[in-house]
């Protein structure tokens, strides 16, 4: 692997380096160097990857799971030595219980619908909280509709934080699952969710976790949480698009209906009847992305060779810096201020719309996200329209975050 990551020793990580892997940071946008700030939408992918996916279109592309010819078996095995790689990159206690799905939403789609169809009823709770992406609201909507179930919000306070005494107070018997994320696209607010999964396993109610945002910033342990689900996608983690990981425990997969039916999920098929086939074929109907899978596989070799105590001590410091220059900026509100924080920055700057401070920083070359980032009932609760987001990542530096404090002076001058 060609990680430019370690210095003579094996040990120090030259983050600087690390930006060469990346062929998309060394374009300009608007005839300025790019400035990527919006690895929260979607992270940008290392050569490393890239090459995977070429080489397997180019040298090993057959489909999986049905070939008894040599090139389809060899597909199948770098197939699940990906799920072995996310496996690890998890800490799952076994390979069963790793599923690949398109994305995020995918992942929570399949754990409201199948799960919801076995275990909600009329009168059940659903309990998720007031910073949950859409992905996390609607299928438990939907799901609640189905059965004739409720959903209910664990509020936040203003600086974005869970209540975690109004939490204790809405998990009750009638709970049937808590949905919450590991950190707020919108706020950067990394949630208590290893407390929450206790409060909930002590009545015995299972949790899922969204881990979109966690996965491409922490060390991710299933066990360690406890976790009954937890789902990313790929495309966040420095891997492709179209790909992404649902944890699930045992279990609950056993116990729950399959989502999809069609080829590969089956273990007998008849007119009259169908049975199933073993964990986790039960849930990946269809043939898979592939490629994806594969592409996957490689972001999580590439992530954990720099490892995630480097990238975190990085993205730290990126976060810190980025807060205290910002602040200095007059007119400028953060939106999100919790003691726990994930390198997300949104903002405001006072009588501007966000839309036109995204617009004056594209053409600087730097691209953050405007608007409500798939959060409605979060920017309805803090009263704000939407807000300008600053996401990080490791390749990320102090000089982009320079350049975003000077754009936005720029922006305010502009819109001033
Ligand atoms: N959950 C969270 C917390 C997210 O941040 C996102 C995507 C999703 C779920 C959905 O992920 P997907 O890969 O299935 O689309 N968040 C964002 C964002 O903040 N800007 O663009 C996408």
């Amino acid at each position: 692997m060609t990680i430019n990551t370690l210095n003579k020793n094996n040990t120090i990580i030259d983050f600087e380096k690390i930006r060469a892997d990346f062929p998309l940071l060394q374009r300009d946008m608007n005839g300025k160097p790019i400035v990527f700030l919006d690895s929260g939408a979607s992270s940008q992918k290392p050569q490393y990857v890239i090459d995977a996916m070429n080489d397997y279109y180019t040298n090993q592309h057959a489909n999986v799971h049905r070939g008894v010819y040599r090139l389809s078996q060899e597909a199948t095995d770098a197939f699940e030595k990906s799920r072995r790689l996310a496996q690890h990159f998890i800490n799952a206690p076994s390979e069963k219980e790793v599923l690949f799905v398109s994305g995020t939403t995918d992942g929570i789609n399949l754990v409201a619908s199948s799960y919801g169809r076995k275990f909600l009823k009329e009168g059940d709770e659903v309990l998720i909280s007031a910073m949950e992406h859409h992905s996390n609201i609607v299928p438990w909507q939907m799901a609640c509709e189905l059965a004739g179930a409720h959903l209910k919000v664990i509020p936040i306070n203003d600086e974005g934080e869970l209540l975690m005494e109004e939490f204790d107070q809405l998990l009750n018997e009638r709970t049937k699952i808590v949905a919450v994320n590991h950190i707020s696209n919108s706020l950067g607010t990394i949630n208590p969710v290893k407390e929450i999964i206790e409060k909930a396993h002590a009545i015995g109610v299972p949790v899922l976790v969204d881990g979109a945002q966690a996965a491409p910033h922490m060390k991710i342990d299933v066990q360690a949480l406890d976790a009954d689900f937890y789902t990313f996608s790929g495309h966040k983690v420095f891997g492709p698009t179209g790909i992404g990981i649902l944890y699930g425990k045992e279990k609950w997969l056993n116990a729950m209906p399959p989502y999809k039916g069609g080829g590969d999920m089956i273990e007998t098929c008849t007119f009259e009847k169908t049975t199933y086939n073993e964990l986790p074929h039960k849930f990946e109907a269809g043939t898979p992305d592939i490629a994806g899978v594969i592409g996957l596989g490689a972001a999580i070799e590439y992530v954990q060779q720099i490892g995630h105590e480097a990238i975190g001590q990085h993205e730290q410091e990126l976060l810190e810096y980025a807060t205290t220059e910002l602040k200095k900026i007059e007119g400028i509100r953060l939106i999100g201020t919790a003691k726990n924080k994930a390198s997300v920055i949104s903002f405001l700057l006072d009588g501007s719309h966000p839309y036109d401070v995204g617009t004056i920083l594209d053409k600087l070359g730097i691209a953050v996200r405007t608007g409500h980032h798939c959060t409605q009932p979060l920017m309805k609760r803090l009263g704000v329209p939407g807000t300008i987001r600053a996401s990080f990542a490791f390749y990320n530096n102090k000089e982009d975050i320079d350049k975003l404090v000077e754009g936005v002076k720029r922006a305010k001058r502009m819109l001033s």
